[in-house]
């Protein structure tokens, strides 16, 4: 765990006579609840990395009390030999792979195994570290090593990791065999939080049947998620770095580290800081330090700047000491930038920074929340094309492979936890709480050095106005800004402005209302009082700044009628222009972003309001784009003229 530190920071401003002195709080220690580090598994000269991606055996566990794979221990010999078994790939949700409507809807234990061939050096060399990290696997999950538990995570959206370098030598003439039980069941304790409900009625119902009830809109998609892979170190290692960037004066940046080393007690590190064209701009030494930039490549959003999304290179070397430390390599992407709040706006490199963006979920046909890279980049080039320069991870972390392309294209993100849901006063307990801030622990942990990340969301749409909600959320807040002092903290709300009960603990409030589609439908007239409304009070109350986190309506795609009506394209247009429209007067005084629900539809539970999943996506499932694609395209590229520093040829979408 790092050691955060007490900086006494004197700076130019020292000189000029004007003492700033900057405490990255010891609180670092006092309040994570961790005590390892979660850096990127990445090569180098001491790493290797060994993709377990691909095919691997399955089995769900149809017992009536869905323990049959422990009852008999299936993971202690091939489980081919405990019954039959499918394939499975991976990363994928298990759901909407096969036909069968008993696996899609399966809540309880699924078994999954692979047989690995470890090469031979990993296992010979008794100095080398062999690491099995799983990206993650949603939501519960036991690891066993040839029939050995090694490990177990609980939470879907955030990867785990363990050694496993003894047991892989133990016998090195077997292969290697991994067995993952993954259990999607949510309990009033899980992030997020379900219930499982059981009907007896045997006139209704047929032995056995139960439900899992949520208060979340998307698919409960479950398995094997993220990549699972191998990666080795040396024995001693660098476990955790952590940075945290000042620019001063916009000509100097500073990136102080803090680097963590495992497995030996005085290692020798130098760190050193190369820039794209692989020049060394700052060098340092020992775990502790700042390394200086003259003349700094800021990072700047997408659209804010003709270079964005510029990154560093910080390369940590814990040295060999010619006896039992050998060289470990690191290096880790770094963008330098700033983030401040005012009462009225959102601050990167002290300029005023507008969010016109979108909401995500991972989703898509087959894979459901499986990482998939043809995804990934259609994305990035759809919001691209969009004029958008931020999403909110709404409404669980993403894989960490999507935060490096934020970096690298200068996206920025607004990171929210698996909090949603949280509407049973019984998911405000001691319980809930203290897994709330463990997921924030290893959120933070994961996500703390990603430039494009620039706010953290403890949670959506929670019962604001529960008497415990105060308590809960003041608690999960200070903790989080105690975590990271360098990031604004924030929840999503939809509750009563004056009855919300964790606003004043917020940086920003940000606000998902859906006037003309949830209350007063078809009614469109409705938009401009009532969102008028809606940011008076919130502002009146608390003078903090507002981001419309969430707004829209679905369209069924080819759906047309005009005058329109709910579900048509037309319908769909116009609530967003509506909106629009008060964003315009807003943003001149406090309104610091919007964020169109949704990206592209997606997959919910079956339901009288969905019609095969939520249609408010501007495309298709399929990425393609509905007619209010357009009408954000033009809006986003207008407003990027506007507000941003664009290159000659990005303009061009303005003529449209
Ligand atoms: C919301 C939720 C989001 C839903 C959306 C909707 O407020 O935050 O998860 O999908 O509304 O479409 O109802």
């Amino acid at each position: 765990m790092p050691n955060y530190y007490l900086i006494i920071q004197t700076r130019l401003g020292q000189r000029l006579g004007m003492f700033r002195v900057v405490c990255l709080l010891a609180v670092f220690d006092a309040v994570c609840l961790l005590d390892t580090g979660m850096l990127f598994p990445r090569e180098s000269s001491s790493r290797e990395v060994k993709e377990l991606n691909g095919l691997w055996d399955f089995r769900a566990d149809q017992s009536p009390n869905r323990n049959q794979g422990f009852d008999r221990a299936w993971y202690k010999s091939r489980l081919a030999e405990t019954g039959p078994v499918i394939d499975m790939p991976v990363p994928a949700s298990y759901n909407d792979i096969t036909q069968d409507p008993a696996l899609r809807d399966f809540i309880g234990w699924v078994w999954y195994e692979r047989e690995v061939v470890v090469p031979a050096r990993w296992v010979a060399d008794g100095g080398t570290r062999v690491v099995l990290r799983v990206g993650s696997a949603h939501y519960y999950s036991v690891v066993w090593v040839n029939g050995v538990k090694v490990t177990e995570h609980d939470g879907g959206h955030l990867p785990f990791e363990v050694e496993i370098g003894s047991l892989i030598r133990k016998d090195p003439t077997v292969p290697c065999r991994i067995t993952i039980a993954v259990n999607n069941t949510l309990t009033l304790e899980t992030l997020p939080p379900g219930t499982i409900q059981h009907m007896d009625d045997r006139t209704k119902y047929p032995e056995g049947f139960f439900v899992q009830n949520f208060n979340f809109d998307f698919f409960n998609y479950a398995g094997i998620h993220r990549p699972v892979l191998l990666y080795t170190t040396p024995k001693a290692y660098v476990d955790d770095i952590t940075v945290i960037k000042d620019v001063f004066l916009c000509v100097s940046g500073l990136v102080k580290y803090n680097v963590s080393v495992q497995g030996a007690a005085n290692a020798t590190l130098s760190v050193t800081l190369i820039d794209k064209d692989g020049r060394c701009v700052a060098t340092s030494n020992g775990p502790a330090g700042v390394l200086k930039v003259v003349d700094v490549k800021l990072w700047w959003p997408y659209l804010m700047h003709e270079n964005p999304g510029y990154l560093y290179s910080m390369e940590v070397r814990q040295h060999a000491d010619g006896k039992s430390t050998f060289e470990d390599v690191y290096s880790l992407p770094v963008g330098i930038r700033t983030v401040s709040v005012t009462s009225t706006q959102f601050l990167i490199n002290n300029k005023p920074f507008y969010f016109h963006g979108v909401n995500k979920h991972e989703d898509s046909d087959i894979r459901g929340k499986g990482l998939d890279w043809p995804l990934i980049v259609k994305d990035f080039n759809l919001m691209k094309w969009l004029g958008a320069n931020s999403f909110r991870t709404s409404h669980y972390p993403y894989a960490e492979e999507i935060l490096q392309m934020c970096d690298r294209h200068g996206i920025v993100v607004i990171d929210e936890c698996p909090g949603v849901g949280i509407k049973d006063i019984r998911s405000f307990g001691k319980a809930s709480l203290t897994h709330h801030l463990v997921v924030m622990d290893e959120l933070v942990r994961r996500d703390k050095n990603h430039p494009s990340v620039v706010m953290w969301s403890v949670a959506n749409e929670p019962a604001a106005e529960m008497p415990p909600a105060e308590f809960y959320f003041k608690t999960l807040i200070q903790h989080t800004k105690a975590l990271d002092p360098t990031r604004p903290v924030t929840y999503i709300t939809a509750s009563n402005y004056a009855r919300d009960k964790g606003a004043p603990y917020v940086d920003v409030i940000c606000v998902n209302s859906y006037f003309s589609w949830y209350h007063d439908p078809g009614h469109l007239e409705v938009i401009p009082i009532q969102l008028n409304t809606q940011f008076e009070n919130w502002y009146g109350k608390y003078q903090k700044p507002i981001i419309q986190s969430e707004y829209g309506a679905d369209a069924v795609p080819g759906l047309h009628s005009d005058p329109p009506v709910m579900f048509t394209e037309e319908y769909q247009k116009v609530v967003l222009q509506s909106y629009h429209n008060v964003f315009d007067q807003k943003r001149k005084q406090y309104v610091i972003g919007e964020l169109i629900w949704n990206f592209a539809d997606f997959m919910t539970v079956q339901g009288i309001l969905r019609v095969v999943g939520n249609k408010k996506g501007v495309f298709t499932r399929q990425r393609q784009p509905k007619a209010a694609a357009f009408i954000l395209r033009e809006r986003y590229w207008r407003l990027a003229n506007e507000t941003g520093r664009l290159p000659p040829w990005t303009k061009y979408p303005c003529s449209l």
